[in-house]
């Protein structure tokens, strides 16, 4: 039997399975999300497709009762793991009044919810850098014993916001953990025309930081890095950088057409290496999960996106006279 390298990170089996089924559901989220969009019933997706682990894993290795987590359009798997529910994302996704993201006035992916302690974010991207150094900079005022996790993509690392949030959180020791998703592409840029730096944890030293860069298809690597920042937060010892490094399975979005600028056989390279495969294949060769236990997990799963999306779907719009509410104050 194949080592099982979750018990070495403290790790038991039922934590590792739910893991996975956290994954999955994002997953089968993401995929309904597709179907719906191009039915017509849906406006818009953004996809979680190929960075489940990572967002899976990192959020595992928090603590989902005291800390913040202020996520990009991607991760579906950090918020679901944080106490949003799929009945919650698809609401979003249908821009429905209850949405408790934004009441069906923002675009889905842009996860707001204050009792899970999760950070709405805005549409240009990195801006939520900044604000995840502000919450750390509370909490240490405040001497609270919370960390900070912030994600964004490698293409959004080039934003200046990530670079001012880096320096000022280096410089004042802040808990911050900033996670860059680097999928290989922005938009239709790839890699390497991105970055002339080789990875983008290259970039933690120039902010006094430590950097890594992990396979973001493995959860349990990503797991036991976040595991480590979060503890050096937490001791006082300040910031840390860790890159995941995974790809976009998906176009960038549903108004996006890849064909036009990535070959197919790369996408179905990639796709070897799916995270959902890839995990699901670590579960069995160390016999924590059967044929049978898939298939009552899939079923699970199946069930819970079945009932949020017909939740969704006959739930009622916003008031049209509601549509300025919380845009200034009263
Ligand atoms: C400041 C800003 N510039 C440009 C955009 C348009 N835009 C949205 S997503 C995106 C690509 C981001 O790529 P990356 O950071 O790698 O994230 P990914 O989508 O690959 O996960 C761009 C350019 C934006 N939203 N905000
Ligand atoms: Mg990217």
């Amino acid at each position: 039997m194949v080592n099982k390298r979750h018990e070495a990170l403290g790790l038991n089996d039922d934590t590792v399975l739910e893991m996975y089924e956290t994954m999955l559901l994002a997953r089968r989220i993401d995929e309904r999300m597709w179907l719906l969009n191009r039915a017509g019933k849906i406006p818009f997706v953004i996809s979680c497709q190929g960075q489940e682990a990572a967002q899976v894993g990192a959020a595992f290795a928090l603590d989902r009762n005291k800390d913040y987590v202020l996520p990009y359009y991607r991760d579906m798997g950090v918020v679901l793991t944080f106490g949003m529910t799929a009945k919650d994302i698809m609401l979003s996704a249908f821009a429905k009044a209850e949405d408790p993201n934004s009441g069906g006035r923002q675009m889905p992916g842009h996860f707001g919810q204050k009792k899970n302690r999760i950070v709405t974010g805005s549409s240009p991207v990195t801006t939520q850098v900044p604000h995840a150094v502000g919450i750390a900079l509370a909490g240490k005022m405040e001497k609270k014993d919370f960390v900070s996790f912030v994600t964004f993509g490698e293409g959004s690392s080039n934003q200046g916001d990530f670079h001012e949030g880096a320096n000022f959180a280096g410089v004042h020791k802040l808990p911050v953990i900033f996670m860059c998703e680097n999928n290989k592409y922005a938009i239709s840029v790839p890699v390497e025309k991105q970055l002339a730096c080789e990875k983008v944890s290259d970039r933690a030293i120039g902010y006094g930081m430590p950097g890594v860069t992990v396979d973001g298809n493995d959860p349990l690597e990503v797991y036991q890095a976040v595991k480590e920042a979060a503890g050096r937060g937490r001791r006082g010892e300040g910031p840390s950088l860790i890159e995941t490094v995974s790809y976009r399975l998906t176009p960038h979005s549903s108004d996006d057409d890849d064909r036009s600028y990535r070959a197919p056989d790369e996408v179905a390279e990639a796709k070897t290496l799916d995270p959902i495969i890839t995990f699901g294949a670590y579960l069995k060769e160390t016999g924590v999960m059967d044929d049978n236990l898939e298939s009552q997990i899939n079923d699970r799963v199946m069930k819970i996106v079945n009932e949020a999306t017909d939740y969704a779907e006959n739930a009622p719009y916003a008031e049209p006279e509601h549509a300025l509410n919380y845009v200034y104050g009263d």
